[in-house]
Parts: C-alpha cells; sequence; structure tokens
C-alpha cells in the first residue's frame, strides 16, 4: 500500500499544471481481467487564438491522437509502471467518465465543459494496474442552459438532446449524403468539424489559452482552392498529421463542392 501511495504522489506531480486528471477504479471488465486496476482520465486543453481556415479548431492543429498519447507518455514513461493509454478510439464513455470524475461537466451542446478551458479539451485515459487511492471531486456546475448553443446550431442539432445525424461535424466526415443531408451539410460553412456550439458558449469564450505547445497555433494550411487541385498521395504526404486525413481527401472535395454550389 505504501508503494502505491508513493506512485500516486509521483503521478501528482508529473502531471503538468495545465493537465488536469482524476483516477478511479478501473470499471471496464476486458481490462480488468488483464490485472488493469486504475483508470486515470485526463483533460488537454486545445483553446488557442482565432484561426482563418474553414475548419474546425481541432483539425487546425497537429493530430490530437498523437499529441495526447505524447503528452501521456511524457507522464508516464519515466515512472516505469506499465500502462495503456486511449483518447477518442477508447473503450470508455470519455465524456461521462471526466464528468463522473469532477473534471467538468456535460454542456447542453454535448461536449464536456471544464471550469479554466471551457470544452475546447481532449479527453484521454491512462490504465494501471497498481490500485491507487481514488481521486474524486464533484461535478462543477458550470452549463447555465443559457440556450445560446442551441440557437447557435444551423442545423438544430441541439433542440432535443443531441441529434448526431443532423451535426456537421458529423455530415463532413460521413463517405456518402443522401440530398437531404448534402443540403443540410449547406446550412454551414465548414470543410470539416463543427465548432459552433462552443464558441458561442460563454464558458469557452473566457478559456484560459492553452499550455501544449502543439495545440498553440493553428498550424494548417488548406483551402478549398488548394484541395482542388491536390491528388490522395499529395494529400497524404502533406497533411499526414491532422485529424481529418484518414479520412481521404475526396470526402474533403466533396464538402468543398457543396460549399461552391452553395455560394452560386
Ligand atoms: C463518435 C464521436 C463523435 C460523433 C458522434 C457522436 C455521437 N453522439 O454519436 C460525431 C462525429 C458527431 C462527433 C462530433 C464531435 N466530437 Co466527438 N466523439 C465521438 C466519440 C468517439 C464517441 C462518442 C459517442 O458515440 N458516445 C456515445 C453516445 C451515445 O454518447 P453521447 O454522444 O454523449 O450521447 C449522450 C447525449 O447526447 C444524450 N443524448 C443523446 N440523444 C439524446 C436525446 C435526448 C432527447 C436527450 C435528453 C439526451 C440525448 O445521451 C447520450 C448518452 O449519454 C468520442 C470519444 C469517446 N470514445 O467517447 C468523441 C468526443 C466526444 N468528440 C469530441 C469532439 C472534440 C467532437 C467535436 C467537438 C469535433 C468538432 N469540432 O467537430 C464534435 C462535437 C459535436 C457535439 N456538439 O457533440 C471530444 C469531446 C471533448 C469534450 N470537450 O467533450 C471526444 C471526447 C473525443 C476526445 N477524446 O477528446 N463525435
Ligand atoms: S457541432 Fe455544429 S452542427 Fe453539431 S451540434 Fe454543434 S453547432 Fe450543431
Ligand atoms: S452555451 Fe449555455 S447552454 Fe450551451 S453549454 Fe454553454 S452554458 Fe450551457
Amino acid at each position: 500500500m505504501e508503494m502505491n501511495q508513493t506512485l500516486a504522489r509521483q503521478i501528482e506531480n508529473a502531471f503538468p499544471k495545465w493537465i488536469r486528471y482524476g483516477m478511479m477504479p478501473n470499471p471496464n471488465t476486458k481490462y480488468y481481467k488483464l490485472g488493469y486496476r486504475t483508470l486515470i482520465v485526463a483533460v488537454f486543453p486545445y483553446s488557442y487564438p482565432q484561426k482563418t481556415n474553414a475548419f474546425s479548431k481541432y483539425a487546425s492543429i497537429p493530430d490530437y491522437h498523437r499529441v495526447v498519447k505524447e503528452e501521456l507518455a511524457a507522464i508516464f514513461d519515466p515512472l516505469g509502471v506499465e500502462y495503456l493509454s486511449f483518447t477518442d478510439i477508447s473503450p470508455f464513455p470519455e465524456k461521462q467518465l471526466a464528468q463522473e470524475l469532477g473534471l467538468g461537466q456535460i454542456g447542453k451542446h454535448n461536449l464536456l465543459l471544464t471550469k479554466d478551458y471551457g470544452s475546447f479539451v481532449f479527453i484521454g485515459e491512462v490504465l494501471l494496474k497498481e490500485e491507487l487511492p481514488e481521486k474524486k471531486y464533484q461535478i462543477p456546475e458550470l452549463c447555465t442552459g443559457c440556450g445560446a448553443c442551441v440557437s447557435a446550431c444551423p442545423t438544430n442539432s441541439l433542440e432535443y438532446g443531441f441529434c448526431k445525424g443532423s451535426c456537421l461535424s458529423f455530415l463532413t466526415q460521413k463517405k456518402t449524403l443522401t440530398p437531404e443531408e448534402e443540403a443540410m451539410l449547406q446550412k454551414g460553412d465548414t470543410l470539416w468539424g463543427c465548432d459552433l456550439c462552443q464558441l458561442v458558449c460563454p464558458v469557452t469564450k473566457n478559456a484560459v489559452l492553452t499550455g501544449i505547445e502543439a495545440f498553440q497555433k493553428p498550424v494548417l494550411e488548406l483551402t478549398k482552392e488548394k484541395l482542388k487541385t491536390l491528388t490522395q498521395e499529395e494529400f497524404q504526404e502533406i497533411y499526414h498529421d491532422f485529424a481529418f486525413c484518414y479520412k481521404g481527401i475526396e470526402i474533403l472535395k466533396r464538402n468543398a463542392r457543396l460549399l461552391d454550389e452553395k455560394e452560386i
């Protein structure tokens, strides 16, 4: 037990101040059977000054799947413990777990809102074999229910809870679209992802900028015009470190065409 207390303190000290985390006994039976006993959930802020392209904020910075895993490795590798890390592609319901650990509250816009960083945070997890003392807080009351996110959504996807099927974030990455879905996509101005419900949220408007170096400024340079001339091979080579790349260039070209048609 003494050793685990020491490890808990080491972990506490290893987390940089801009990453918030919580711990709980591992609730997932598959990993429990493999000997994992503690689940650590952390939030990684990515609020940075305004961007100018037609991609959502998370798509304009280096791929968070890589960066979050590297941030977690920088914390856990030096501790010499066996661990597994996840983000997004995860067996856990990330927002719900983060809320349960008091890292924030799920707002009306369906996203985890945190006190300091608003909803511009990614969520990542680590599983450890050691049993560590639980770190639990109360869920903070952050969402005022003001409804600004609901009104800002161009496809009314927050009117009755969250409707995935009409959300622009979903439609901009869906491989084939029905004519109705195409018309829905044209209600927005985005080539990939959507931030409108987050940008109007008063909690997120006051967000502290990220302390994570890789997320401090948008580095993506890609326009509708540039997309038209790119081949899949060039696209893969130039944009492999962005979260949208895995879906291929054709989806983006389709989105650009739909936005162009709307402008005619
Ligand atoms: C699949 C997925 C998506 C899909 C579909 C989401 C869905 N609900 O099906 C799409 C493509 C739409 C999507 C979009 C986005 N995503 Co996403 N997504 C995920 C992923 C991989 C799984 C989420 C999921 O399917 N959960 C299961 C469903 C059932 O849960 P849920 O969405 O919370 O739904 C609950 C509520 O909506 C509610 N509900 C649903 N319908 C109704 C109806 C009524 C009437 C009521 C009352 C309630 C209600 O009940 C559900 C169960 O609790 C997670 C990562 C993970 N592994 O958890 C990231 C994740 C949630 N996404 C993330 C991000 C950043 C986004 C975007 C902001 C990206 C962008 N800029 O475009 C948008 C935000 C859209 C929005 N307003 O929610 C982050 C969120 C971080 C945060 N601060 O919360 C996550 C956690 C990834 C990460 N590791 O950081 N996403
Ligand atoms: S991400 Fe965009 S389309 Fe989806 S719910 Fe938010 S504002 Fe609506
Ligand atoms: S805009 Fe208002 S209702 Fe929507 S999540 Fe933020 S505080 Fe909650």
